[in-house]
C-alpha cells in the first residue's frame, strides 16, 4: 500500500456530493472502475454518488460540463438560493485502448483536454479517471487486476479519492 493510500484512509467526505460519469465503451473495464470509485466514496463516508453513463470517453467532457454547471437543490442565486452547484466534484471514468482503435489519440486526447477545460472553466474539480493503455491487459491491470479488487490497483478508487481531496481544496 502506498503512502498516498495511507493518507486517503483518513479522508472524510460525509458532507460532499459527487457525480460519476462513466463511458460504456469497454464496459468490462469501466464497470470495474465504477466499483472502485463507489468503494472509495463509501470508505470516506460520502453519500451515494449520482451515476451517469455516456457512450464513450469522447462524450465525457460534455456530460461533465452539464453536471458541473447543474444547480443544487437550493436553486441558483437568481431563484433566491445559494447559487451552489449540485456537485462538489465530478469523477469521469473511461477506458481507451490503443489496440482497439485507429483514432486512439483523438479520443484519449480530447477526453483529457475537455475534462481539464471543464474543471478550469467551472471551478468544479473534474477528475480524469480515464485509462489510456496500449493493450486490454494493461487496462485490466489498472482496473483492479485479475482479482477484480475495488481498491488495490484500481484507478477508479484512486480517482474518487482524488475527487475528495480536490473538492476540499
Ligand atoms: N471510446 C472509449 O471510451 N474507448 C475506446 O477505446 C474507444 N475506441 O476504441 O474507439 C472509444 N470510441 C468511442 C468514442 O469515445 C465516441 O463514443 C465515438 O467516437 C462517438 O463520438
Amino acid at each position: 500500500m502506498s503512502a498516498d493510500s495511507l493518507t486517503w484512509q483518513k479522508i472524510d467526505a460525509h458532507d460532499l456530493r459527487f457525480a460519476i460519469v462513466v463511458a460504456r465503451f469497454n464496459s468490462a473495464i469501466t464497470e470495474k472502475l465504477l466499483a472502485g470509485a463507489r468503494a472509495a466514496l463509501a470508505q470516506a463516508g460520502a453519500p451515494s454518488p449520482q451515476v451517469f453513463f455516456v457512450p464513450g470517453a469522447f462524450e465525457l467532457p460534455f456530460a461533465a460540463k452539464k453536471l458541473a454547471t447543474r444547480a443544487g437543490d437550493q436553486g441558483g442565486s437568481d431563484q433566491g438560493g445559494t447559487g451552489q452547484g449540485a456537485f462538489d466534484a465530478i469523477i469521469a471514468l473511461g477506458a481507451v485502448v490503443r489496440g482497439g482503435t485507429p483514432h486512439f489519440d483523438y479520443v484519449a486526447g480530447e477526453a483529457a483536454r475537455g475534462l481539464q477545460q471543464v474543471g478550469l472553466e467551472t471551478g468544479v474539480p473534474v477528475i480524469f479517471g480515464v485509462l489510456t493503455t496500449d493493450t486490454w491487459e494493461q487496462a485490466e491491470a489498472r482496473a483492479g487486476g485479475p482479482s477484480g479488487s475495488v481498491s488495490e490497483n484500481n484507478k477508479g478508487f484512486d480517482a474518487a479519492m482524488t475527487a475528495i481531496e480536490m473538492a476540499r481544496f
